[in-house]
């Protein structure tokens, strides 16, 4: 029966733009490192193929080390083949890795924009794909549908966006899948996947990518890992999604209304991490928000990671001065026209323009109050 691994948008050699540049330097060797585990789990698991669906570094210049370690790992594991389709961040152009390194004789790489094949007939799997030789690909290369063997897994391997018929990313159409005949589609380019889907007889998936590298790709992530089999032109299909992240990126929205102290405000967040099962693997921007005595001091950003029990933090303070709003808007001394001035603001649709506002009330009633600003 043979065994898939799907994975892509791996972004190895990603600059991470942490506030703290050391802990910017762990995540990008945790990157090499999730691309190691990957490897690890499709020796472990007996993986007859590994799907690398685009995107596998951040850009065209590749690192000597990354190089040498993907070399090392191909190597590592001859009975399986390594089949590659690069995406918009990694394009097959005459300066790429993909065309001027050496890879071991099990790593397979498309190169050309359009369809090809792949025929692994020891397990019976036809993997098709194509590859991106500038950073867009605009047109869709299953307009003319391709003619599978019913006999045969049929894969097809795309780096493509399915979510938008005018993308400059391959803007394929799900419906193109089934016409074409493909048992599994093995999607990349989005960076939120996991979900198995179907269209007539067509399995497709983002695999998403196996390791978050900022709060736009939060959560546990992974890969998919296929058991397939095809008897008398009959599939018979299951899924599994391992999890590779060495580290997770989370959000979370405190609410401290009616605290007051730095200190309640460490133990609603710690209380959201329990909460949560968020731990040392996870970081974490955290808006403090909720309504609070204008005299509330969190002092948000002095907030650490090492307190909250996670691996990093940024915490905001969102959260807006109780007062009274009625008695505010027709107080008729400078404490009144301030607030109407601010009113606007402070109703804004933007979170941080009603924060910033919210800020600028708070020190303004404390000023003219004779209260010391910190
Ligand atoms: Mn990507």
């Amino acid at each position: 029966m043979p065994k898939i691994l799907h994975i892509g948008d791996i972004h190895l050699d990603s600059p991470f733009s942490l506030f703290d540049v050391e802990k910017s330097q762990a995540r990008r060797n945790e990157l090499r490192g999730t691309f190691t585990s990957v490897m690890m789990y499709a020796k472990m698991k007996e993986a007859d193929v590994v799907i690398i669906s685009g995107d596998l570094f951040d850009s065209e210049f590749v690192t000597k080390e990354t190089l040498n370690l993907l070399v090392s790992q191909f190597a590592g594991n001859p009975d399986c083949r390594f089949v590659i389709t690069p995406g918009n961040h990694d394009p097959a152009t005459a300066k790429s890795a993909y065309l001027k390194a050496k890879f071991p004789e099990n790593v397979y790489i498309f190169k050309s924009e359009s369809i090809e094949k792949l025929s692994f007939d020891d397990i019976g799997v036809d993997i098709y794909g194509f590859a991106y030789t500038q950073e867009t690909y605009e047109q869709n290369p299953l307009e003319k549908p391709i003619e599978t063997d019913k006999s045969k897994i049929n894969i097809l391997a795309a780096h493509a966006d399915i979510t938008n018929r005018k993308s400059v990313y391959c803007p394929m159409k799900e419906w193109d899948f089934a016409v074409s005949g493909f048992d599994y589609v093995a999607l990349g380019h989005i960076h939120s996947g996991g979900e198995i889907e179907k269209i007539g007889e067509t399995y497709y998936a983002y695999c998403g990518c196996p390791e978050g590298r900022s709060f736009d790709e939060c959560g546990v992530k992974g890969g998919i890992f296929i058991n397939a089999e095809k008897k008398d032109g009959e599939l018979k299909i299951d899924f599994e999604h391992p999890r590779f992240c060495k580290k997770r990126y989370e959000k979370a929205e405190v609410d401290v209304s009616g605290t007051l102290t730095r200190e309640e405000a460490v133990s609603a967040i710690k209380k959201a991490v329990t909460e949560n099962g968020w731990g040392r693997d996870t970081l974490l921007r955290v808006h403090l928000c909720g309504v609070v005595s204008p005299s509330a001091d969190f002092g948000a950003e002095s907030i650490t990671a090492q307190e909250t029990g996670v691996f990093y933090i940024e915490v905001e303070d969102f959260t807006r001065p109780l007062l009274d709003y009625e008695e505010l808007k027709n107080d008729i001394t400078i404490k009144g026209a301030i607030f109407r001035e601010l009113l606007p603001r402070l109703e804004s649709r933007d979170e941080q323009e009603r924060k910033l506002a919210s800020l600028a009330l708070k020190y303004a009633l404390a000023a003219l109050a004779g209260d010391e600003i910190k």
